[in-house]
């Protein structure tokens, strides 16, 4: 399970350089239905949302799909508190003779591990944090974690310090050992202006107007 987080976390990382490398030179059409948002495009588009604000009414339902041509992840996150921001990737502190093996056949696989200067006895793992990678909800009081199932519809109430989608791959191109995420839903409860991002392009931000 460890492993399988650090694989999907390096083969995000990889996906990205192609992306750089490859995804410039791919074009499309954004066509965004009402009340559907494409996270990420192509060509231009490919680190924005479209449309880039929407509005609703309250019980109405917004979805998010990644429409990217190539393997690039986003996410869909609501966060309330800036600390409540989480890094894409953590140490943890394990016993120094505890043995990681890789779970899904690959040649050149190997986790991140370093001294723990806090304990001889342990070492520490960089993992893939699962607050970011995985759809989870923490309410307004920052300490009930939900872990939703992927590509959920989940019910906003609007004063909770963090949802998120977890890392949506365009359909069918989520690579082994990551959730299959594809798309997003909310169903917002409660009238608001609800501010998103991307947790792995920061930059990409939208809005939803709930009447
Ligand atoms: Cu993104």
């Amino acid at each position: 399970m460890m492993i399988t987080k650090i694989t999907t976390a390096n083969i995000g990382l990889l996906a990205f350089s192609l992306f750089v490398v490859y995804g410039v030179s791919f074009q499309g059409d954004v066509n965004a239905l009402s009340n559907t948002v494409n996270a990420g495009g192509n060509g231009t588009s490919w680190d924005k949302f479209t449309p880039q604000n929407v509005t609703v009414n309250a019980d109405e339902s917004v979805t998010w799909t990644n429409t990217m041509q190539v393997a690039e992840p986003h996410t869909v996150t609501f966060v309330n508190d800036r600390e409540m921001i989480p890094p894409l990737v953590a140490p943890f502190s394990v016993p120094n003779n505890t043995e990681f093996t890789p779970a899904v056949p690959a040649p050149n696989v190997e986790p991140t591990t370093m001294p723990d200067s806090s304990n001889p006895n342990n070492k520490l793992v960089i993992m893939d944090n699962h607050r970011a990678s995985a759809p989870v909800a923490i309410d307004s009081t920052k300490t009930n974690v939900t872990h939703l199932q992927p590509n959920s519809n989940y019910s906003f109430a609007g004063d909770e310090s963090y949802v998120n989608s977890g890392w949506m791959w365009p359909m069918g191109q989520a690579p082994p050992g990551a959730p299959p995420i594809a798309s997003f839903t909310v169903t917002f409860e409660n009238p608001g202006t609800y501010h998103y991002i991307c947790l792995i392009h920061p930059w990409m931000a939208g809005t939803v107007v709930v009447n």
